[in-house]
This record gives structure tokens, C-alpha cells and sequence, in this order.
């Protein structure tokens, strides 16, 4: 009923993460971002903006849907579920805000800091400088928050939490040389990853893997 396309990198990670959460079946269809099959006609049709993930619901309320954009999926399988997003109130708002965060600011930029500073054979200083210190600065805002509430959204694991998540592990591993200053003494974030790590769903979403091959 519910089919994934997606590929093994933080964005691709955070649906699985929650589909795992929700005990729900699904099957994932992996698009190979390093083969350019993103923009196979097929996966254009249900994600126009070329970019994994995607969700199809076949057994959605009015027929088949077709989802893209993480943060579109991931509220709707929540709303759908009622499960890691209050329904209405100042909690739902909370996580919408942590959840846009991630969409827009902690990924983006650790996105570009890893393509400048990691994956680029040539080496742009004002670049890698310039997505260093704005990459520190989104980490000091995620730290203030994390002292204050043991969740993004509050007192709650919900999305937000869901959809950092595979991106502060890239953040901890990939990028740990590049952030190593901004990494320093942040113990609200280094808890907060302990607990989400402690999680068996989280574990398995983050463990998808595509068949040997493909
Ligand atoms: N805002 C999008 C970002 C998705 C995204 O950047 N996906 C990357 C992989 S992490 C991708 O598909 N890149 C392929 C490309 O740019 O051609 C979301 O959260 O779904």
C-alpha cells in the first residue's frame, strides 16, 4: 500500500525512520541519486523536482497519492496515524517549526557544507567558510533548544526530532572534521542523539540499504 522511493542519505532517511515508528508495511523502490535515476521519467512523474524522497499511498482516501518533499511526508503519515504530531495546539506548532528548521536551514546547509568541504575535488575557502559558520551557527540554535526541552518540539519525540536526526549523524560522522569546533561542548545535543540512537525504529530506518548491485 505504501511504496518509498528514496535513496541512503539523510533526506532519504527520516521517512523510513517514522515509517518504522508507525509499525506500518511498506516497500522501498530505491532511486539511485548517484546514477542519475531521479531523473528517469517514472520517478518525475510522482517527484517533478527530481529530488528522493517520494511516497505513494495507494490505499489513501480518495485513491492513490503521490507525496514528495520530506516534510510534506512526514506530516502526513503523522496527521494519517496520529501518531509524533499533535493533532491542533501549541505542540503541533512547535514541531512545524523545528520540522521547517530541518527543510530549510540544518539541511540545506550541511548539505552544501558537505559538498564544498567533503565531496568537491576542488577546494573553495570562502565556501567552505562561509557554510562552516552558518552550519555552527544553526548547531548552537539546536543546542539552546535541546538544553531547555528533551525533544525539538517540547516535552514530545515527534518529526522534528525524526527529521534532524539522519542529518546530525552526517553532522557527527561525514562532517565531523569540518565541524569539529562547532561540535565542541554541546552535551543537550550529544544527549539527545543518545536517545534517538536508542531507538530500534530509528535504528532500522537508518539502516535501509539497497540490494547488492543496484
Ligand atoms: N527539501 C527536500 C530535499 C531533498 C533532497 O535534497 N534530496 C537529495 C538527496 S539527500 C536528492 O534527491 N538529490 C538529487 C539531486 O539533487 O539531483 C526534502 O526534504 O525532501
Amino acid at each position: 500500500m505504501l511504496v518509498l522511493h528514496t535513496w541512503t542519505t539523510p533526506n532519504g532517511r527520516k521517512v523510513p525512520i517514522l515509517l518504522e515508528e508507525l509499525g506500518l508495511p511498506y516497500e522501498i523502490h530505491f532511486v539511485n541519486i548517484g546514477k542519475d535515476e531521479q531523473f528517469e521519467a517514472e520517478f518525475l512523474s510522482i517527484a517533478p523536482n527530481n529530488k528522493i524522497p517520494a511516497l505513494v499511498d495507494y490505499g489513501a482516501e480518495d485513491g492513490p497519492l503521490s507525496i514528495f518533499e520530506s516534510g510534506a511526508i512526514l506530516t502526513y503519515l503523522a496527521d494519517k496515524h496520529h501518531r509524533f504530531l499533535a493533532p491542533f495546539g501549541h505542540a503541533r506548532w512547535k514541531a512545524q517549526e523545528w520540522l521547517h528548521w530541518q527543510i530549510g536551514s540544518l539541511g540545506p546547509m550541511l548539505g552544501q557544507l558537505g559538498f564544498f568541504a567533503v565531496r568537491s575535488k576542488e577546494k573553495a575557502p570562502l565556501a567552505i567558510d562561509r557554510f562552516t559558520e552558518e552550519a555552527g551557527r544553526l548547531l548552537r540554535v539546536m543546542e539552546g533548544r535541546l538544553a531547555k526541552c528533551p525533544y525539538l518540539a517540547g516535552e514530545d519525540y515527534t518529526i522534528a526530532d525524526i527529521a534532524c536526526y539522519p542529518w546530525m549523524v552526517a553532522a557527527t560522522t561525514m562532517l565531523k572534521e569540518a565541524l569539529a569546533k562547532h561540535l565542541e561542548k554541546k552535551p543537550a545535543i550529544e544527549r539527545w542523539m543518545q536517545d534517538l540512537a536508542a531507538r530500534p525504529a530509528v535504528r532500522r530506518g537508518m539502516a535501509i540499504k539497497p540490494p547488492v548491485g543496484l
